[in-house]
């Protein structure tokens, strides 16, 4: 049985060519996005049984999604195909040595979620035999009904772990009150943040000041981008590690990378600091690459630098 659980929407990704706007893109690059999906294989490539949970539409995009997955051995099982709404898809632009996304997602098959979704039986097994469950802020914003369903997955009588990654997205927040998030992150055991997005959804990045806003009960993981990671345990402790410095070719997905490498870690039972230099190297694969996900790191390779003196890791 699958030992973690990501929920959330997968969305086939178009990445037009690097420094050319929208309207002059002729080729795309067709690759698989979206947070969750991509902690899932990112758990997966570090062998951790992984299930992702969502709808796809019945269409030649989500059976892409569907094979994709499979392929970095995740397993689909759980997933419920909608025949009347489509596989979300976005548009990532990169201009400037920034990117930006164009979301086609409004009316897909993952934003009809709702409740009920949890109470089918292939979804309630998976999550009666798993450890942990991990989902993000997104989708809290992508419906109302999507957003109700974290509730009740906050609500339940649960023996995983629950985390989330707030993953503040502005463009599908506009007009929306952020009540959901803040249920959902308030209610989660393990909390992981990156420090920029924390300023401008909670007004601080201090890890204290946060602790406050999301209550005492969990272990809050503060990501400061290029330079360090650290976790506050809810008993006081603690621990910090310093990033690895890598040339970005493009940084979307990185911080799921990471989130794959904490909660990889996490439930195999290593030291906090592995824990968070096994985020730091997911991440930097991530970073070095123009896709949302990358080729997981040789094993052996991989040991030697959970296991180096501070001075050799960075
Ligand atoms: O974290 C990476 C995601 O942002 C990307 O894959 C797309 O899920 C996505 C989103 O909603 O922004």
């Amino acid at each position: 049985a699958p030992a973690a659980i990501c929920i959330g929407e997968a969305m086939i990704m178009l990445a037009g060519e690097t420094g050319v706007p929208l309207e002059d893109i002729e080729t795309f690059r067709r690759s698989v996005g979206g947070a969750e999906c991509n902690v899932s294989g990112g758990l997966a490539a570090l062998d951790i049984p992984t299930a992702w949970l969502s709808r796809l539409g019945d269409d030649g995009f989500g059976r892409h999604v569907l094979r994709d997955l499979r392929t970095r051995g995740v397993e689909v099982g759980g997933v419920e195909i909608d025949p009347d709404r489509p596989t979300a898809m976005y548009v990532k632009e990169s201009l400037n040595g920034r990117s930006r996304m164009h979301y086609y997602r409004t009316g897909s098959a993952a934003s009809a979620m709702t409740p009920s979704f949890l109470d089918r039986p292939a979804v309630r097994d998976r999550l009666t035999q798993a450890k942990l469950v991990h989902t993000t802020g997104i989708t809290a914003a992508i419906s109302d009904t999507a957003a109700l369903m974290l509730d009740s997955l906050a609500e339940q009588q649960r023996d995983f772990t629950l985390s989330v990654d707030l993953n503040w997205r502005p463009a599908l927040w506009r007009d929306k009150d952020p009540a959901p998030l803040w249920r959902l992150l308030r209610a989660a055991d393990v909390v992981l943040i990156g420090a920029d997005e924390a300023l401008v959804f909670a007004g601080t990045k201090d890890p204290g000041e946060l602790r406050e806003l999301l209550g005492p009960r969990s272990t809050l993981v503060l990501k400061d981008d290029a330079h360090t990671a650290l976790v506050l345990e809810p008993d006081g402790r603690r621990t910090e590690v310093p990033a690895l410095t890598v040339e970005v070719v493009e940084p979307v997905g990185a911080g799921d990378a990471f989130a794959a490498g904490f909660l990889a870690g996490t439930l195999q039972g290593l030291p906090m600091e592995q824990r968070l230099r096994l985020g730091h190297l997911g991440a930097a694969a991530v970073l070095a690459v123009p896709e949302d996900h990358a080729a997981p790191l040789d094993p052996a390779v991989r040991q030697a630098l959970l296991t180096c003196s501070d001075e050799e890791w960075a």
